[in-house]
């Protein structure tokens, strides 16, 4: 959520290093995913000894951390961001079932109402702060749906498109669409005064949104964000047209390399070499961008183990880059198979390829959990190290076509990282047994007391987790 134009200033002021006073509401949901991203793209991330990374993961809620940003010190790379030692906490969530219907699988936050507080948005359905009590719906007759249809919510994304200062809704759908019909719309907010009528449908690309982890964030540099995504075996990003009103325009950074249909896994934005400039980073492999050049292709398979052990649709869903070992270089943290087992960190080598240390298992125990196909970064226990959430997509594959585990509990947990002499490691924390996530959620503080929740849509429901 961000409420237009003070949206439009912020990101610029980004690039000249002032976007470090722009309000929490400014960044929404895509803070908590890749604040780092953005932190990356500062120009003191060209220092020598500032590596972007490590600044990013707090990237989720406090004024704190935001007080500390914008000093622009470039502290030790493991003491984080806005909590040192003595900040950490040991965190607790209450969970609150908003809807135990499914209706879609994608959530996002933003100021729908205008009334100056963050709202929550459930693929079709919203939710008004602070109450947080089913407010509304953008389509008219939202359909509840079965654990083996698909909705047309997979992921959205609240941005103001047509800079009226009111945040509207992009929903993704499954990305092979309808028969390779478009995927993803844009629903226009009506204002205040009209919020119980359906919203306008606009078309937001005349073709599929493919990847199942598209990424909506600043990648190129100028004031706006950009759809990051795969159409047509190609991988770039859709920027918005002249008229706000049309689709917008893809861009491919690859080339014809061909990503073997619609339907790929894995997908993350970050700077991996620490030269100040975003980079993509999929399973096969990272895209440098290079200043008036082709991005530059690095392949690397973010895989752990014998690519015998792994199925076609192998790959995890948002990747992350970030410093997890605090020796100043960025790393890439990453589910392994959304519709199997695993969750990994791949440290980054002095050559630039990377060495994996498995998080999560890929092999299929009770204690496991699959079909992780949403990973959010943020600092849940406010030590200044980034963690990670991520949970189950419960039926990601129809019973039809069951995945691995398909039918186990809808787990949602938080790994935690740690630091010591030995290394850096994870520690997994269960949050909750029946909620899981769908392909997106949210990762900040919702309710205004500086702890970080999580808002999740998935096919168990809508559930707002409140940390106490
Ligand atoms: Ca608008
Ligand atoms: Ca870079
Ligand atoms: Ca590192
Ligand atoms: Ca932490």
């Amino acid at each position: 959520m961000r409420n237009g134009g003070l949206h439009a200033a912020c990101l610029a002021a980004l690039l000249v290093h002032s976007a470090l006073a722009c309000s929490d509401d400014d960044r929404d949901k895509r803070s908590a995913r890749d604040a780092g991203v953005r932190d990356a793209a500062l120009p003191d991330a060209h220092a020598p000894d500032a590596h972007p990374a490590p600044r990013d993961a707090s990237a989720s809620t406090n004024d704190a951390r935001d007080a500390e940003l914008d000093t622009g010190d470039h502290a030790d790379a493991a003491r984080m961001l806005d909590a040192g030692p003595s900040g950490k906490v040991e965190p607790r969530f209450a969970t609150r079932i908003l809807s135990a219907d499914y209706y879609a699988e994608g959530a996002d936050v933003g100021d729908i109402d205008g009334d100056g507080r963050v709202d929550l948005v459930a693929g079709p359905h919203w939710y008004a702060a602070p109450s947080f009590e089913l407010s509304g719906s953008i389509v008219a007759d939202p359909k509840k749906l079965g654990m083996d249809e698909y909705g047309e919510f997979f992921l959205v994304f609240v941005d103001d498109i047509n800079a009226d200062s009111r945040p509207d809704v992009i929903a993704v759908g499954i990305a092979g669409g309808d028969n390779g019909q478009p995927n993803t719309y844009w629903y226009e907010n009506p204002g205040r005064d009209k919020l119980a009528q359906p919203w306008p449908k606009h078309l937001f690309f005349s073709d599929l949104v493919s990847n199942e982890s598209p990424a909506y964030l600043n990648l190129v540099g100028d004031a706006r964000p950009e759809l990051v995504f795969m159409n047509g075996g190609r991988l770039g990003y859709a920027r918005p047209n002249a008229n706000p009103l049309q689709p917008w325009e893809f861009t491919s950074i690859s080339g014809d390399v061909s990503y073997a249909g619609p339907y790929v896994h894995g997908l993350g934005v970050g700077d991996i070499d620490g030269d100040g400039m975003l980079d993509l980073v999929e399973r096969t492999g990272y895209w440098r961008q290079v200043p008036n050049l082709p991005w530059e292709r690095h392949e690397f398979e973010f895989w752990i183990g014998s690519s015998a052990d792994r199925a076609g649709n192998w790959g995890g869903a948002q990747m992350y880059v970030i410093d997890i070992d605090g020796d100043r270089d960025a790393d890439v943290v990453t589910t392994l198979a959304a519709h199997q087992y695993g969750v990994a960190w791949f440290e980054q080598q002095a050559n630039g390829a990377f060495v994996g240390h498995s998080i999560l298992s890929t092999q299929a125990s009770s204690d496991n959990t699959s079909q992780l196909h949403a990973l959010v970064m943020a600092d849940i226990n406010r030590d200044g190290l980034p963690d990670f959430v991520t949970g189950k997509r419960y039926y990601a594959h129809p019973s039809t076509t069951p995945d691995p585990g398909t039918t186990d509990a809808a787990r949602l947990f938080w790994f935690e990282l740690q630091r010591d002499a030995s290394g850096a490691k994870f520690v997994q924390h269960v949050i909750h047994e029946d909620s899981g996530v769908g392909l997106d959620f949210v990762v900040r503080d919702l309710t205004g007391d500086g702890k970080v929740d999580i808002f999740t849509c998935s096919k168990r429901g809508t559930f707002l987790h409140v940390q106490q």
